[in-house]
């Protein structure tokens, strides 16, 4: 094992290039290395009689067929991951002494791994829930994970909640239904009974858990976690990720039909992206509070239930995440990677938040059951790029051979080594916090107000947000079968807003509430999403064809909304070269059967001088149903025609219609950059 520390960019895939097999054009064997004569009839007394015991190339591939699985993880099981590089910008010297944290340019390896919450391993991905972001960051100082959510605020605020809340989510424990889904009875009984859900709930009601793309969402490290100076000076720092496509969503109605079109959506998206090189790129962000003005909110800095608005704390951006390969296997790297919020290194600490103390126990409590023992951090893809030396020894699937007698610290044998090293050499000090106070079990008084950001968060919304977070609630309440616990549900929501409560009471039939509201006028811009970076980068545009095209203008737009950075693809009614007289003949991507419009952001439809009924019904299904779903229409040549009989109105919002093609390429563009159209109000 190298004992070199140097890190850059590069570093863990070098590592890992070490386990990499690639079993193309070898020999058959078993695992002993034996070379295997036939792998295709199992040893039998008889060419039709029963196969032998003694058939151990039989008995070796069956055993480890049998075992092939471990247990999922008991949440985030769904996820897909990929690797990639963390450039640092600007030196956090002032307030960390973090090595990655230090020298602007310089380069650290990060593996992150992206995740639905509720469902189990192979559930739809575009499930209305939290995603997870979860990074590690191979440093010279060892795995620092920042084990993150794309919603900067938590459900419960101590983590003895935890187990109550995931039971609450999971398919209820008597007929093991919904799947991947929170809009059932127990998790909004939970809600209501639990009402420091509040601020969350606000922001899973929102467009936020419906993601358009992992590529397309911000990351938040969620608590307040500590930064160490060398002069031993602490700062309170939150991290934020900000993706450089800016924030986008799907619609509900969209979501669902994906997860039936296609489940695996989100990892395609990420996986096509990097494969294709366009690698996504995240700006790394940090809020930091002196220590001093701890007490200076009107919340506590420590309550997992706030955020700190980014008008009152601004988010500094130190760095970028480029992620720029996929893995290999996806068992062996995705799968197997552990995560924990307790792998941190000098200069990062942690603070009494007690649902972030909590994690520290949970995380590798859960990978030793996973994992199947203590030996899970010697796997490829969680071995640090730094060397790593002590006393620990044995346990299942041990790798490491200890050379020598000693395994015991302190020792005279060895010369007292693996030997500690001092806080000034790198060793991790925690930081010295002054505690006094009883053991009490109780929660903080600062940590009781539990609708004042839930208020702002709904202030902040635009109009078609606001519509969007009341859908949501009435769809997810619409679903509960206790009218007790509607009620329950719409009664606590009134303390954030009594209009919003009492629209949503009376969508679901209970009691409109006439008590609550909410005295927060504040607003914080930087929530609404409808403010962030509006990009084409890699928008898929369906480009709906029938033969008898205008191949010459229809070439020549598709090349410029490539060239646009779109990605467009051909769809007609059956595949290969589409006919037509004039100019080139396209060669088609997909047929109406096998994609649909909620695939896709954008339609551009030309038609063709040939098209007949069943190419009108078929583009025109997928047109409408794009036009709900408030996406940008084009439409040129025969399109336009088609467009008409649809009673798609050409001058309806992010509709583009128009004989130039350059004009065309250009409106269409930006329409494409608007992302939606909430104004066409329907839906
Ligand atoms: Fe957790 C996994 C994020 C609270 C216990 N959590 C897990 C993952 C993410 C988060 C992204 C998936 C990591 C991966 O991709 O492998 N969890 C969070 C965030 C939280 C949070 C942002 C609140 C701020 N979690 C939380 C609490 C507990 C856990 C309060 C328990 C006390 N989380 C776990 C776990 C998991 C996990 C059971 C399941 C699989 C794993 O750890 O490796 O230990």
């Amino acid at each position: 094992m190298s004992d070199k520390r140097k890190v850059d960019g590069n570093s863990k895939n070098e590592q890992l290039e070490e386990y990499r097999v690639d079993d193309k054009g070898k020999e058959l064997t078993t695992n002993q290395g034996l070379k295997v004569a036939e792998d295709e009839f199992s040893l039998k007394a008889g060419e039709r009689g029963p196969t032998l015991m003694e058939d151990f190339h039989f008995r070796e591939k069956m055993t480890h067929f049998d075992h092939e699985r471990i247990p999922e993880r008991i949440v985030h099981a769904r996820g897909y991951a990929a690797h990639g590089e963390f450039e640092l910008y600007e030196s956090m010297k002032p307030y960390t002494k973090a090595k990655f944290l230090q020298e602007p340019g310089s380069k650290t390896p990060v593996f992150v791994r992206y995740s639905t919450v509720a469902g189990s391993k192979g559930s739809g991905e575009l499930a209305r829930d939290v995603r997870g972001f979860a990074t590690k960051f191979y440093t010279e100082e060892g795995n620092y994970d920042l084990v993150g959510n794309n919603i900067p605020v938590f459900f419960i605020q101590d983590a003895v909640k935890f187990p109550d809340l995931i039971h609450a989510v999971k398919p209820e424990p008597h007929n093991g239904i919904p799947q991947a889904a929170s809009a059932h009875d127990t998790f909004w009984d939970f809600v209501a009974n639990n009402q420091e859900t509040a601020h969350m709930i606000m922001w899973h009601l929102s467009d936020r858990a419906i993601p358009r793309s992992f590529r397309m969402m911000e990351g938040f490290g969620v608590h307040t976690f500590r930064f160490v100076n060398e002069e031993g000076k602490a700062h309170f720092v939150k991290f934020h990720w900000k993706p450089k496509l800016g924030i986008h969503s799907t619609v509900w109605d969209e979501a669902q039909k994906i997860n039936g079109k296609n489940p695996d959506f989100h990892r395609a998206d990420l996986y096509d992206a990097i494969e294709s090189g366009n690698y996504p790129e995240f700006e790394f962000g940090v809020q930091v509070i002196p220590e001093e003005e701890e007490f200076s909110f009107d919340f506590d800095i420590l309550d997992p239930t706030k955020i700190w608005p980014e008008e009152d704390v601004p988010v500094k951006i130190i760095g970028k995440m480029t992620l720029n390969r996929n893995v290999d296997n996806v068992f062996a790297e995705t799968e197997q990677v552990a995560f924990h919020p307790g792998h941190v290194v000098p200069g990062i600490d942690f603070t009494n938040d007690p649902l972030l103390q909590g994690r520290l126990f949970s995380y590798t409590d859960t990978q030793l059951i996973r994992l199947g023992g203590p030996n899970f951090h010697e796997l490829p893809i969680n071995r640090p790029v730094c060397p790593f030396h002590n006393n620990q020894r044995d346990g299942y699937g041990r790798h490491t051979i200890n050379k020598g007698q000693v395994s015991y610290h302190k020792n005279s044998l060895a010369d007292n080594t693996p030997e500690t090293v001092a806080p000034k050499d790198g060793g991790y000090e925690h930081y010295q916090e002054k505690m006094e106070g009883r053991k009490v079990k109780a929660r903080s008084n600062s940590f009781k107000d539990h609708f004042s950001q839930a208020t702002l968060f709904w202030n902040s919304m635009s109009k078609p947000e606001k519509e969007h977070i009341i859908e949501a609630f009435c769809f997810e309440l619409g679903k509960v079968q206790s009218k007790d616990v509607q009620q329950q549900v719409v009664d606590m929501f009134a303390n954030v807003n009594l209009d919003m409560a009492r629209e949503i009471a009376d969508n679901i039939g209970v009691k409109e509430p006439t008590e609550g509201g909410s005295e927060v006028t504040k607003v914080s811009p930087a929530l609404s999403q409808e403010n962030s970076t509006k990009s084409v980068a890699t928008r898929k545009i369906a480009v709906l064809l029938d033969e008898g095209y205008n191949g010459e203008v229809v070439n020549n737009i598709v090349q410029q909304l490539k060239k646009q950075g779109m990605e467009p693809e051909i769809i007609a009614s059956k595949l290969g070269k589409l006919k037509t007289d004039k100019g080139p003949q396209l060669e088609v991507d997909n047929t109406f059967l096998t994609v649909d419009s909620v695939l896709y952001d954008a339609v551009y439809v030309a038609g063709g001088a040939g098209q007949d009924k069943t190419f009108r019904d078929k583009a025109g299904y997928f047109m409408k149903e794009a036009f709900s779903h408030f996406k940008p229409i084009g439409a040129t040549h025969e399109g336009e025609e088609l467009l008409k009989h649809l009673d798609i109105s050409s001058i309806a919002a992010g509709v583009i219609t128009e004989d130039s093609t350059e004009s065309f390429v250009s409106r269409f563009t930006e329409a494409v950059k608007q992302h939606r159209f909430w104004e066409r109000g329907v839906g």
